[in-house]
């Protein structure tokens, strides 16, 4: 659908629903509640308040579990332990987040692991395309060993790591044109899509396989980007490009699925060093709760998002299985440069995990 007419529908649509006229657009599914917080109260260690930064916008899943880690402190220390959190990249970007965490400046973050490969270099596994086909397969990848030794792998670092969560299946987005195969990315006869990646050299490489032209941006600067076509596309999953309004700016989707990509719930260290050991064991505790219930809010959202951008006016393209396989055998280069340098045994231990998630 051509932007302006479909700008022309948002008007119309707007004009309806301030009239009245129009359906009322719930801005989010119907969520499973939280779990019942469970536990008891901690002893009295003092009062102590949090300050968490988050990349993404008030109806993400993201944001939701981290009210719900919050109300888990503040039932279970009686109101002694609170937490602010400071959505939609206000206090930064990823990046910026977990140089702050290192410098104390802030409490808790968030971040996509992908970002993260500069403090644990194994992290990059997750980037690898294609590794993880399905949820169950994601779930046992993060909560595996390996997963774990990677979040023990921060120690020394200023920052660590408490949980992995879901970011989700990432999908293409752009506002040039249809995209189902490799060839679409590249363009035979126009030039290959510019397309915004994370700042993370798997992810580069996955693009320029695929004959994209793509340019690292930390998530804050996306949006405008996109609105004044300093690239043409970007990929996420379906439930940040509904929650962070990229539809407005993005005429196509395609569902490549090309990478899961975790979220990390992160504290610092300073923090951390801070806390009575009885409010460290609850703050571990609650980082957990939260991010199993994250993982289910995020799978709760994945279809019901892309409906949402359909209806929304965004042309959403379903691909079949020789066009996943194209896309699969169009980044084989980037297994054959990443695999060695990520690790051939973490690699394998993913595939194995992977295999094993399938069978079930
Ligand atoms: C939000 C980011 C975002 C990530 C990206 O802080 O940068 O595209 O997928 O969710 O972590």
């Amino acid at each position: 659908m051509h932007h302006l007419l479909k700008r022309t529908l948002l008007v119309t649509g707007a004009t309806l629903l301030s009239s009245g006229m129009a359906y009322a657009q719930t801005s989010k599914p119907d969520l499973s509640e939280p779990p019942e917080i469970e536990g008891g109260v901690v002893g009295d260690h003092g009062s102590v308040t949090l300050r968490m930064g988050l990349g993404l916008a008030e109806s993400s899943p993201q944001y939701i579990s981290s009210q719900y880690f919050a109300d888990i402190l503040d039932q279970r220390s009686e109101g002694r332990i609170s937490v602010n959190i400071f959505p939609n990249s206000q206090l930064g970007d990823d990046v910026q987040m977990m140089e702050m965490l290192q410098t104390g400046t802030l409490d808790m973050t968030y971040p996509s692991s992908s970002p993260a490969t500069g403090y644990v270099e194994e992290l990059a596994v997750f980037d690898l395309p294609f590794l993880l086909p399905t949820r169950e397969a994601a779930i046992e990848a993060m909560r595996s060993d390996a997963a774990q030794e990677m979040l023990d792998a921060f120690d020394g670092t200023g920052i660590k790591a408490l949980a992995f969560a879901e970011n989700g299946f990432r999908q293409l987005s752009n506002s040039a044109r249809e995209v189902s195969s490799p060839e679409d990315v590249a363009g035979l006869d126009v030039r290959g899509l510019s397309v915004r990646t994370m700042e993370n050299p798997v992810h580069l490489a996955i693009w320029q396989a695929l004959g994209a032209n793509p340019t690292p941006m930390a998530f804050g600067e996306l949006f405008s980007a996109m609105e004044q076509g300093v690239v043409d596309g970007q990929e996420n999953p379906w439930s940040t490009i509904l929650t962070s309004n990229f539809y407005e700016v993005q005429d196509y989707g395609s569902e490549t699925r090309h990478v899961y990509t975790p979220f990390i719930k992160m504290i610092s260290q300073r923090t951390w060093d801070r806390l009575d050991p009885e409010y460290q064991e609850l703050v571990q505790e609650a980082a957990l709760q939260a991010a199993d219930y994250e993982i289910q809010l995020s799978s709760e959202y994945d279809d019901w998002a892309r409906e949402q951008l359909e209806e929304r006016g965004m042309q959403i393209t379903r691909l079949n299985d020789e066009q996943i396989a194209a896309f699969q055998e169009a980044v084989q280069p980037v297994y054959d440069e990443w695999a060695p340098r990520i690790g051939e045994d973490l690699v394998a231990e993913f595939q194995r995990l992977a295999e094993s998630a399938a069978a079930q």
